[in-house]
């Protein structure tokens, strides 16, 4: 390497990569003339391999997303680079999902050069680095992210690196998000390693002896006892302990917004999953003791609620949940910990202490296998086809589940209005299979499937999601970036022309309000936009079907594009909003 072209910038680079870090997803500008420096005198030296890979994201919501997928399949964070206060402006609600659905990820921008008489290397020499110089840039992602820091010179940029990616890892994991101007990442340095292996997260925690005891006793001593969870999933080998403990007790699980498969869906103890319920689920309604464990929204008081003498017992990572203002479940005992350590504690408590009654074993069983045979029963009915030939959401995804049955498919799901109906059609199974960013920042499915892609490259990506979900993603953007990396995947949109979301709410609050009386509710996409026809302007293949009949052969024709190594857009026309 020629004496002084190893800087900061080289120093984080190298530190990304030391970390684990495989992919660097970003949108550049005039703050990373040291990093595309780093990054072109790797590869003229035949070092890439040091440095993660560069991904050029042409939105920085799709960057975000791709990293956020990525490290949901494969655990390890990744990096975003944007551009100073502008680009951090434009991750919007992507930081929002990452805190949310607990995702490690490092974001680094560049702030504004803070010299202009050519005191330093990389000071100011061009007009936007005066509008650039914003008073509070960490500012901006504060509030969303678990840690932020400037970095102040290149001597210790890989500590901070691993400092801030040690922080982003340990539970609950979240974004983090580093600043430097760029006097800063020019500046020359020897070249250094640091051990990453000295900065490994917070190992999982454990409930307490006498906590799981009583958790253990109760569940035991239960006559309907439940487990809610919304994300045990995110550890894939917590689900087989959450199975294990199931069946010993004969414990039912109601999955409520789950973000990831959290228990196989066509078990006989699945008690169904819960989404934007108006009525009450009698499965909660019955259960005399609950186990709420890695939800956030484990039921929504106002409509559904479990019985007022229900033991509930709430675990989490976060069982208080300091990142919301407003938040409580009227529970017996809160405890802090890992819900796959936590289920295992509370089994082995069970099997240790010869807990479970064989005959009230069998009972609870029984009423959870039939209530399960029931309801598998009428939504096999649902999934029928239509007489008036028009395409249901139930009918839709029963042809996705069959046409990924064999396939070793991951399914991102953004879908909304239909999220019951698809957590109810797919049915999944196997840990992993399905996911969803868990936040409220619709348009992550574009990003995140070639993230989901580069982290898995065997499976085969299908993405799931509403009209107003796919726009959201920036489609141009994160179709010509799947291209340009081969990341192909399969999306399928659920298009009801509009956003039913908004009309479901304003209905439930203004049942008999001007809204509902005129059919107004803002919230149509007529004159549609040719939705598959964007993603064809970035090179993938993309139709539209409303035909009930053609619709399973259209999706067959759309995978074999996406296994020949190139992405399909399927546009499938429901009933409109
Ligand atoms: C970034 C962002 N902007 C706005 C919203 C508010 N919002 C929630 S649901 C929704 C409609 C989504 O439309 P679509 O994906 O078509 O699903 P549908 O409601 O039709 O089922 C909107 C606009 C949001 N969640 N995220
Ligand atoms: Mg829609």
């Amino acid at each position: 390497m020629d004496a002084g072209s190893y800087t900061t910038s080289t120093a984080f680079l190298e530190a990304l990569a030391e970390a684990g870090v495989s992919y660097v997803f970003a949108n550049l500008g005039s703050d990373h003339p040291g990093l595309i420096e780093a990054f072109a005198q790797a590869k003229v030296e035949g070092r890439e391999v040091d440095l993660p890979r560069l991904i050029v994201c042409p939105h920085e919501f799709v960057a975000l997303s791709a990293a956020h997928a990525y490290a949901m399949v494969t655990g390890e964070p990744q990096a975003v680079i944007v551009h100073v206060d502008v680009g951090t402006q434009n991750l919007s609600g992507a930081v929002s999902n990452a805190m949310r659905g607990r995702v490690p990820v490092l974001v680094f921008a560049g702030e504004a050069p803070y010299t202009y008489e050519g005191e330093l290397p990389g000071g100011r020499n061009e007009f936007i680095h005066w509008i650039q110089d914003v008073r509070d840039q960490r500012g901006i992602l504060r509030g969303c992210v678990k840690y932020d820091n400037e970095i102040r010179t290149g001597r210790n940029v890989k500590q901070l690196v691993q400092r801030a990616l040690q922080i982003s890892r340990s539970e609950p994991a979240g974004p983090v998000y580093l600043v430097a101007p760029r006097e800063v990442m020019e500046e020359p340095l020897q070249a250094y390693t640091v051990d990453r292996a000295a900065f490994s997260p917070v190992a999982p925690t454990a409930l307490p002896g006498e906590v799981t005891a009583e958790i253990a006793t109760a569940l035991a001593g239960a006559r309907r006892p439940l487990v809610v969870t919304s994300y045990l999933g995110r550890d894939p080998a917590a689900v087989p302990k959450l199975v294990e403990l199931c069946e010993l007790l004969g414990i039912g699980v109601l999955e409520s917004m789950a973000y990831h498969v959290n228990f196989p869906a066509d078990h006989e103890l699945h008690a169904g999953f819960q989404y934007h319920t108006v009525a009450q689920n009698p499965v909660l309604a019955q259960a005399d003791v609950i186990l709420a464990i890695d939800s956030d929204v484990p039921w929504i008081p106002a409509v559904n609620r479990p019985a007022a003498d229900a033991a509930i017992y709430c675990v989490d990572v976060d069982p208080l949940k300091v990142q919301m203002n407003m938040w409580h479940v009227p529970a017996r005992r809160f405890a802090a910990a890992g819900a796959r350590v936590a289920v295992e504690q509370i089994a082995c408590y069970v099997r240790d202490n010869n807990l479970a009654d064989p005959r009230a074993v069998e009972a609870r069983r029984e009423a959870a296998a039939h209530a399960h045979q029931q309801e598998q029963a009428e939504r096999a009915g649902r999934e029928q086809p239509r007489d008036d030939g028009t395409i249901t959401a139930e009918y839709l995804t029963a042809c996705v589940r069959r046409l990924l049955e064999g396939e070793d498919a991951l399914v991102l799901t953004e879908v909304v209005t239909n999220s019951r109906i698809v957590a109810e059609h797919l049915r999944p199974n196997r840990p992993g299979s399905v996911i969803h960013h868990g936040g409220a920042a619709l348009g992550w499915a574009g990003g995140a499937a070639v993230g989901a892609k580069l982290a898995a490259p065997e499976r085969t990506v299908v993405s799931l999601v509403g009209d107003g979900s796919y726009l959201f993603g920036s489609p141009s953007s994160a179709q010509w970036v799947a291209r340009r990396y081969g990341a192909p995947a399969l999306t399928v949109i659920y298009d009801n022309r509009g956003w039913a979301a908004p009309k479901f709410s304003t209905l439930q609050v203004h049942p008999d309000g001007a809204a509902a009386a005129t059919g107004d509710f803002g919230a149509s996409f007529e004159p549609e936009v040719d939705l598959p026809a964007v993603a064809r302007a970035a090179g993938a293949y993309g139709v539209t079907v409303s035909d009930q009949g053609e619709l399973p052969q259209v999706l067959k024709d759309a995978l074999a594009v996406v296994s020949g190594g190139r992405s399909a857009v399927v546009s499938v026309q429901l009933p409109p909003v």
